[in-house]
């Protein structure tokens, strides 16, 4: 109550009121992702604290800068079983980066740019500040101390002031040269770092130099040209055949700001067995932390990039060119049917003239996202990578059609994701935020379901999934709503939604058994893809 009287004194404070606090979280960690500033989500105490948990969960695990701020109840319950009170320092602690609650006013200032800056600098994070209200209600001086250079709130994680960490000592980045220059069949496989600290240019130019193929974690895609003749694709469990298989026959893997996640190595035992590894990690504690590394270069990967490119001399990359060259001939789409993942998300390209920003949730349509779309813009694909949190694409989309109001940001999610935050298309409508939805309608959870398909012998259990009609959803919010069943009906849908001056809803009926291939069995290697529909269905083995 004491925030929310204070806030009309400050309109240049753009608030949000969203309609689930879930989405304030996604929301402001979709503006971060899109700005590299802090996005900042506001709940009251207890049930309004602990539905922002999932987003901070979100936000942590993909390194976003998000800070939350929370009411709680006067310090003098604190502890009392208040009515709506929760520890939620308490629940938060493992998924936030640093955490403050405020016992004096005279602490407030300082405390919240604290939090603005703890979740900027270095590698970035959630940030929660939990205000009792007694202390929102006492009185203090305004503290204008601090940074008054904008380097607190005006900090952006792409553009961070060099670290202060001591640079990475001379003979480390000779030895990494000396690998890049002796390797025969090197790689780089670009993770979300490259994004974070904008390492776009650095990147592109040390593959040019050295004709060493890239390959784009889910995190790093949008870090890297999709169309760039070195771009490989996605590795992981469900990356491209050729790229995992290039992966399992490199002589050198060069990971720049990635943490080698479990989907994208498939067991850790058999990955990349013929391979040195060169991490480049702003984060010490990633390092050799899943995969053994032999040589760790710790810092911000634009700044050491930087520093490899001023001392790597030009070569090529002439004894694995053709398998390069091969490998990205078998670049394909395994989808069947006449409305496909691809032909939507063509249209959608050529409808923003190339110019939008893709927001996806998670499932089946994710991955088609990751490997269709062509990305050739820097960090125009936004998704939740390591938490893999269905419902972050409508909320995630509203932050990001914020921060980028001259471009469409487009939504895409699952009938299942689309309906756990579909709630803030009256958000939407209310403030004015022209998302655009995409829903990819296959009538079932269909990750799960092809899983289930896979491994549990097509035992759909729980998975078929009932949606409303999606054009009397968009009528009943008065926005743009459209049902596409054919091929021949997308262009123009999707023109038409991009034409909306607000928000717009476009359902695909896509087929419903469809599946993603390659798909890497859970447990198994890289080299042990599944290409096509399982012959006989299997047991489930995790
Ligand atoms: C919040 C949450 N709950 C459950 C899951 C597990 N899960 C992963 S994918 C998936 C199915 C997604 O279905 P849908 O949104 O329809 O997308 P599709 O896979 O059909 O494209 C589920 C349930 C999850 N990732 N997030």
């Amino acid at each position: 109550m004491p925030f929310y009287h204070a806030l009309p004194e400050y309109p240049e404070l753009r608030h949000v009121l969203v309609r689930h606090e879930q989405a304030a979280a996604h929301a402001a960690d979709g503006y971060a992702r899109a700005t590299g500033r802090a996005g900042v989500c506001v709940a009251t105490s207890g049930p309004g604290a602990t539905n922002l948990v999932t987003g901070l969960a979100t936000a942590h695990m993909d390194s976003t800068p998000v800070v939350a701020i929370t009411g709680q109840v006067p310090r003098a319950m604190i502890g009392r079983d208040a009515f709506q009170e929760t520890d939620i320092i308490g629940i938060t602690q493992p998924i936030t980066k640093h955490s403050i609650l405020v016992e004096q006013v005279d602490e407030l200032a300082d405390a919240v740019r604290e939090a603005l800056r703890v979740s900027t600098e270095g590698r970035p994070g959630p940030v929660l500040v939990d205000i009792p209200k007694d202390v929102q209600q006492a009185k203090a001086d305004r503290r204008t101390g601090g940074p008054t250079d904008g380097s607190v709130t005006g900090a952006k994680f792409g553009a961070r002031s060099p670290s202060a960490r001591p640079p990475v000592r001379l003979s480390a980045l000779s030895d990494a040269v000396r690998l890049l220059t002796e390797a025969e069949r090197p790689l780089i496989m670009a993770g979300h770092g490259v994004i974070l600290s904008g390492a776009y240019d650095e990147l592109r130019a040390l593959a040019e130099r050295t004709g060493i193929p890239v390959i784009t974690t889910l995190l790093g895609i949008s870090g890297f040209p999709e169309s760039h003749p070195l771009h490989l694709g996605m590795p992981g469990m469900h990356g491209e055949v050729h790229v995992n298989r290039a992966i399992q026959q490199a002589d050198l893997i060069l990971g720049v700001g990635l943490r080698f996640d479990d989907r994208v190595t498939g067991n850790l035992a058999a990955f990349a067995r013929g391979a040195r590894v060169i991490h480049i990690e702003l984060d010490p504690s990633e390092i050799g932390k899943n995969v053994a590394t032999d040589l760790g270069l710790v810092g911000d990967a634009r700044e050491i990039l930087r520093e490899l490119l001023a001392r790597v001399a030009p070569r090529g990359c002439e004894a694995w060119r053709e398998e390069i060259e091969s490998f990205r001939r078998e670049r394909q789409e395994s989808f069947r049917g006449d409305l496909s993942p691809a032909g939507i998300l063509a249209a959608i390209d050529v409808a923003a003239g190339g110019r939008c920003t893709i927001v996806s949730d998670v499932g089946q349509h994710q991955m088609w996202v990751a490997k269709l779309y062509p990305y050739q813009r820097p960090n125009t694909h936004l998704t939740s990578g390591g938490l893999g949190t269905m419902g972050f694409a409508v909320p995630a989309a509203m932050g990001a059609a914020l921060a980028r109001p001259d471009e469409p940001v487009w939504a895409v999610s699952g009938d299942g994701g689309f309906q756990m935050n579909m709630q803030e298309i009256a958000t939407m409508v209310q403030e004015g935020i022209p998302v655009k939805m995409a829903v990819f309608n296959n009538g079932y959870l269909g990750m799960v379901r092809q899983w289930q398909q896979f491994f549990h012998g097509r035992r759909y259990s729980a998975t078929p999934i009932w949606s409303p009609d999606y054009v009397k959803l968009a009528e009943a919010y008065g926005i743009y709503g459209r049902r596409v069943e054919r091929g021949d009906q997308v262009n123009e849908a999707v023109r038409e939604a991009i034409a909306q001056p607000g928000p717009a809803l476009v359902e695909f009926l896509i087929e419903q058994e469809a599946n993603v291939f390659p798909m890497i069995p859970p447990g198994a290697s890289l080299s042990e893809p599944i290409e096509g529909e399982p012959a006989a269905p299997r047991l489930a083995t995790a």
